[in-house]
């Protein structure tokens, strides 16, 4: 029997069939949980569809984080075709493109609010909606990156995004800890992504990360789904506010040896 077997999960952020939040949904599918799904705008349904349907889902929503409107409307939508939820995920962020590449000093207030609207705000706007449909507990989970902890390059305000997102999660853990509903973080390591096909120079980040990491490979998004399924169920029934890396053990290192390998 599956680990998520009777469980509904929520999933914001399947893009394409690259997206870690399309690896996160299989490993939930393959654990036995009952999926639905949202996505960002209009030209994405022709993608998610297909793919949502593929796991025998029904529930496909458009939603765009930015507006409340569509956020009340989704979880009305929840509400009345799926009752109750256990899981949601949280797999979206965004910044201007300009504001990834220059420098960080360079950032404009709006540019700033729109990242941190989108990758940060629209955690606690989905967990306060999602909570109350998880009447016997839950598990939300979020995904980030280690530039939120240090000086990525070039990641800039979605670094400090990140690392308002972390404290978001901890936060949401003490708040929703008295109604068993959990929350969590999983910071990957880099993947090749629609968000991160944008990146000029992101082939070269991907080789320094697998010379860097004691595995020296990449993470994929099969492996973020594992973990996932692994905070989602009961498993995990005791960690909450907790950042779990899943990137080949990258975040240990203090120096690199580029003569190993
Ligand atoms: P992706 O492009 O497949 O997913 C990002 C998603 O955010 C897309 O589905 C997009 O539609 C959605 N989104 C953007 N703006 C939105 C809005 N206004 N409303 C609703 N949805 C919106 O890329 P991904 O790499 O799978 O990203 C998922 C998460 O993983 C992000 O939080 C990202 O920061 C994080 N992450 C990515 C990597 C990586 O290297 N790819 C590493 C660590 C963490
Ligand atoms: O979180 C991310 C990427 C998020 C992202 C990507 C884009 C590209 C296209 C947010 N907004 C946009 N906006 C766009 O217009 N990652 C962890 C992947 C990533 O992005 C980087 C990285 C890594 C790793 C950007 C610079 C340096 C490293």
């Amino acid at each position: 029997m599956g680990k998520l077997e009777g469980k509904t999960a929520l999933i914001f952020g399947v893009a394409n069939d690259h997206s870690i939040a399309w690896g996160i949904a299989q490993a939930f599918h393959r654990e036995g949980a009952k999926l639905a799904f949202s996505y960002a705008m209009p030209s994405l349904e022709k993608r998610v569809r297909p793919l949502a349907e593929s796991l025998g889902s029904d529930f496909i929503e458009l939603c765009d984080v930015t507006d409340d409107a569509q956020l009340d409307a989704v979880f009305a939508k929840a509400k009345s075709q799926l009752g109750t939820i256990d899981i949601l995920v949280h797999a979206i962020a965004f910044a201007n493109r300009e504001d990834l590449m220059g420098r960080f000093v360079d950032t404009s207030r709006e540019g700033f609010l729109l990242a941190h609207d989108i990758s940060v705000y629209s955690l606690v706007a989905l967990a306060n909606r999602a909570r109350v449909l998880m009447p016997n507990g839950g598990s939300i989970m979020t995904l980030t990156y280690y530039g939120s902890q240090k000086v990525a390059p070039k990641y800039n305000v979605m670094g400090v995004a990140k690392a308002a997102l972390e404290a978001t999660t901890r936060y949401l853990a003490w708040d929703l800890g008295p109604e068993n509903i959990r929350v969590n973080a999983i910071s990957a390591g880099p993947i090749r992504t629609l968000a991160a096909s944008g990146i000029s120079g992101f082939r070269d980040y991907l080789k320094q990360f697998a010379t860097i990491a004691p595995l020296h490979r990449n993470v994929t998004i099969d492996q973020v789904g594992e973990v996932a399924a692994f905070l989602a169920g009961d498993g995990s029934s005791a960690i909450t506010g907790e950042v779990m890396y899943v990137d080949n053990g990258f975040n240990i290192m203090g120096l690199a040896n580029e003569d190993r390998e």
